[in-house]
């Protein structure tokens, strides 16, 4: 069926990179991509390279479980995670490109009055800032999940949730695809399949970055967005950053029927589920406990994790599994991310997303690409900044990352 499909064009050039850059982006992952074409599109900022050492959004944005909500609790975080949910409601129009964003709603099971006081606060918090959620009782919560366990005899028997209806799903790799067409169209430079190396640092200034492939790289300013990867590139700067990388485990079924509508996360038994458009449930787990940058999957965590889907779901009990992966997540010690300015001029950092970072990918690099081409980081960003770990203005979103760490 393929005979007919010949000779087709490349949806971005393949360049030999220049000598010198305005902005080296490090990382060709979405956020990566994301900042490489608002730095274009918004800043008019075209002399740039995004330099990624395997493929374009190979990373955490290929292993991701692809939920986007923006029911955070303090304002810092709800502020930018909102301002992420309204750039996806538009963002295959603006990329021309369908990201497949379905906004079919995220559920959050409460199991204890625990559970139920932190997700009302929450949703309190999040109608101060003008962000659509709302509380379920258990009758709600059986008609939008008619297989889900409603029983008392559950170990952990579900008493609530929490919902907010323009949360959803997204295509990841059209997510990528789609920044990184946008961002080759307007000029930026996409190397593939070449690592950083080094940097290049002249009194207390970058200055450009070694590569494993084309040598040096001169650079005006330099944008790290590696994910797990950060510690890597801030011990090549000399410092260190508050961040732990952990493998962070998802796996998903065969394909079966259209079965579950929506998204499903539970904190207290630990699991979050939705059904891709595939047919396959895609299912994650909270992160592994020890440190380490293993991209692959462990039985102890499938067996884990799929104890409690099943114990929400036991119709699922008989789905068999295809594939599972890791990824590496950078967490924070307040799981919020890093946007910032760093003790190297003119080196800028955007990590510390953790497990997630997907869901603001727009607003992540729309932020960081205002940085980058202004050297003052923008109004959404400053909350983020390094200095909150020296000033102790840390903004704790355990509770709402919705994943274990
Ligand atoms: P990445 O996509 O990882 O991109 C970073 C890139 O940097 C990589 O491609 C890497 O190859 C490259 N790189 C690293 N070092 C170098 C170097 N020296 N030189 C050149 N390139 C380099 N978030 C959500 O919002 N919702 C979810 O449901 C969700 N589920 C998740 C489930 C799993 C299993 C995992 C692992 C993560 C999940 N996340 C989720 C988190 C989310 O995936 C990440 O926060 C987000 O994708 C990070 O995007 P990124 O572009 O920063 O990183
Ligand atoms: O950030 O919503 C999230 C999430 C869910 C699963 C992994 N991350």
């Amino acid at each position: 069926s393929l005979t007919h499909h010949e000779n087709w064009q490349r949806t971005w050039r393949n360049p030999t990179p220049k000598k010198k850059y305005d902005v080296i982006i490090i990382g060709g992952g979405g956020h990566g991509l994301a900042t490489a074409y608002y730095l274009a599109k918004e800043h008019a900022v075209t002399n740039v390279a995004v330099i990624e050492k395997g493929y374009l959004g190979g990373g955490n944005t290929a292993r991701n479980t692809t939920i986007v909500r923006s029911g955070y609790l303090w304002d810092e975080s709800s502020h930018l995670y909102e301002h992420s949910l309204k750039m996806w409601e538009g963002l295959s129009k603006e990329l021309n490109y369908n990201v497949m964003f379905s906004q079919r709603g995220v559920i959050n099971l409460a199991h204890t009055l625990g559970d139920m006081r932190d997700l009302k606060r929450r949703v309190s918090s999040n109608h101060l800032n003008g962000i659509d959620a709302e509380m379920l009782d258990l009758q709600q919560v059986k008609e939008i999940l008619p297989h889900l366990n409603c029983s008392d005899a559950a170990r952990y028997p579900v008493i609530g949730a929490a919902w907010q209806g323009r949360a959803g799903v997204a295509r990841h790799d059209a997510v990528a695809w789609g920044y990184a067409r946008g961002a080759d169209a307007l000029g930026v430079d996409l190397i593939q399949e070449t690592e950083v190396t080094d940097l290049i640092i002249e009194d207390g200034t970058i200055v450009g970055v070694k590569t494993n492939r084309y040598g040096d790289i001169q650079a005006g300013r330099v944008g790290s967005v590696v994910a797990g990867n950060s510690s890597v590139i801030a011990s090549m700067a000399g410092f260190e950053l508050p961040l732990e990388s952990h493998p962070l485990q998802a796996l998903v079924s065969e394909p079966i029927k259209p079965i579950l509508d929506t998204v499903v996360m539970s904190n207290h038994v630990h699991g979050y589920v939705s059904q891709s458009d595939k047919g396959d449930l895609v299912i994650g787990a909270g992160i592994d406990g020890y440190n380490g940058y293993g991209q692959r999957g462990s039985y102890p965590t499938i067996e884990h994790t799929i104890q409690a889907i099943i114990e929400m779901f036991p119709i699922f009990s008989r789905v068999r599994m295809n594939r599972q992966w890791g990824g590496i997540v950078d967490t924070c010690p307040d799981a919020c991310p890093i946007i910032s300015d760093t003790p190297v001029k003119n080196l800028f950092f955007n990590c510390g997303w953790g497990t997630g970072g997907f869901k603001a990918t727009p607003a992540s690099g729309y932020v960081f690409a205002a940085s980058l081409a202004t050297g003052e980081m923008h109004e959404l960003a400053k909350p983020f900044s390094l200095s909150r770990f020296h000033n102790g203005a840390l903004i704790d979103e355990h509770g709402a990352a919705g994943v274990a760490h």
